[in-house]
C-alpha cells in the first residue's frame, strides 16, 4: 500500500500534565498546543495523548496493567479510565475553542488487547471521521484484555498501530526533552542528543535508555521507542521533538526544520 499523507501526533503526558503530582494538568501548555495545531492546519492528522498524572498514578495504585485479580480493582479500572476522559476533555475543550474540528475517540470502547497487545480495533468510525475532515483524538487508556481481563494500553502502542493502519508517512512524538539522548538529560548534563538514528542504531541504543524515574506504568522513553519499531520497520519516519517549547510542534507539523531526533528505517 502506498503511503498516505496521514500524520500521527503523540503528545506525551509529561508535556500536558505535571507528572510529579496527581491530576495536575498544564492547561496553558494544552492551550498553546491547541493553538499550534490550529495554525498548522494539517490534513489527515490524528492526535494521541498520554496519561501523565491523570492515568499513571491511578493505574499504578490499582495494578491495572497487571490485569484483573481482585474485584476491588474494577473501581480502579473505572477510575483510571475516567481520569483519562477528564484529561482528554481538557484537550478537547482547547482544540475546539481553537476552531479545530477535533472529535474524541475512546480507545476502551473500540479496542481490546491480548496480553497487552492490540487484538481487535473497531476502526470504521475513526476512518470515516478522518475521511469526513475531522481530527480524531485518542489516548492511552485502560482497556479490556482477552487474557488478563483488563490492562493499560499505552498511547505509544496506539500511535504505532494507527501509523501502520493508516499507512501514515510520519509520526511526531512531542515530549518534555529535546529528543533522544545517550543518557537521561534531566540527570546528566553531558547527555548527547541524537539528531538522526537508523533502526539498527536505535536497537543498539535501546539497552542504554533508562527506565522512567517518575510514575509511568508503560515504561517512559524506553517503552515509547520500543513501541515505534513496527511502524519504523515499514518505512514510517518518527521525529521526537520538545513539545514544551513554543512552536516546536507547529514547526514539526509544517515540516520545518526543528531541533529533535529523527528516526528512519535506514
Ligand atoms: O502515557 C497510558 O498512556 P501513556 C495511559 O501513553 C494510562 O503510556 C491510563 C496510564
Amino acid at each position: 500500500m502506498n503511503k498516505t499523507d496521514a500524520t500521527i501526533l503523540k503528545i506525551g503526558g509529561s508535556v500536558i500534565t505535571d507528572k510529579n503530582g496527581e491530576l495536575t494538568a498544564q492547561t496553558q501548555v494544552i492551550d498553546r498546543l491547541a493553538n499550534e495545531v490550529e495554525k498548522a492546519d494539517t490534513r489527515n492528522l490524528i492526535i494521541v495523548h498520554g496519561g501523565g498524572s491523570f492515568g499513571h498514578p491511578a493505574a499504578q495504585r490499582n495494578a491495572i496493567k497487571e490485569g484483573l485479580r481482585d474485584p476491588k480493582q474494577l473501581v480502579g479500572f473505572a477510575e483510571t479510565h475516567h481520569f483519562m476522559t477528564v484529561l482528554n476533555g481538557l484537550m478537547m475543550d482547547s482544540l475546539i475553542m481553537h476552531n479545530v474540528p477535533a472529535v474524541s475517540v475512546t480507545p476502551s470502547s473500540c479496542i481490546t488487547t491480548e496480553n497487552g497487545r492490540i487484538k481487535s480495533f473497531e476502526d470504521t468510525p475513526l476512518k470515516m471521521l478522518l475521511e469526513t475532515g475531522f481530527l480524531p483524538v485518542l489516548y492511552g487508556d485502560a482497556v479490556i484484555d482477552t487474557k488478563l481481563g483488563f490492562t493499560i494500553l499505552s498511547g505509544d502502542q496506539l500511535v504505532s498501530t494507527l501509523a501502520t493502519k493508516f499507512n501514515a508517512d510520519r509520526i511526531i512524538i512531542g515530549v518534555d526533552v529535546d529528543g533522544l539522548y545517550d543518557a537521561d538529560p534531566k540527570a546528566e548534563k553531558t547527555a548527547k542528543l541524537f539528531t538522526h538514528l537508523t533502526i539498527d542504531e536505535l536497537k543498539k541504543l535501546k539497552s542504554k535508555l533508562g527506565k522512567p524515574t517518575v510514575c509511568d506504568v508503560t515504561g517512559g522513553m524506553f517503552g515509547k521507542i520500543e513501541e515505534l519499531l513496527p511502524a519504523l520497520e515499514r518505512g514510517i519516519t518518527a521525529t521526537i521533538v520538545n513539545a514544551t517549547k513554543p512552536n516546536h510542534i507547529y514547526r514539526a507539523l509544517k515540516r520545518d526544520s526543528i531541533e529533535g531526533t529523527t528516526i528512519e528505517k535506514r
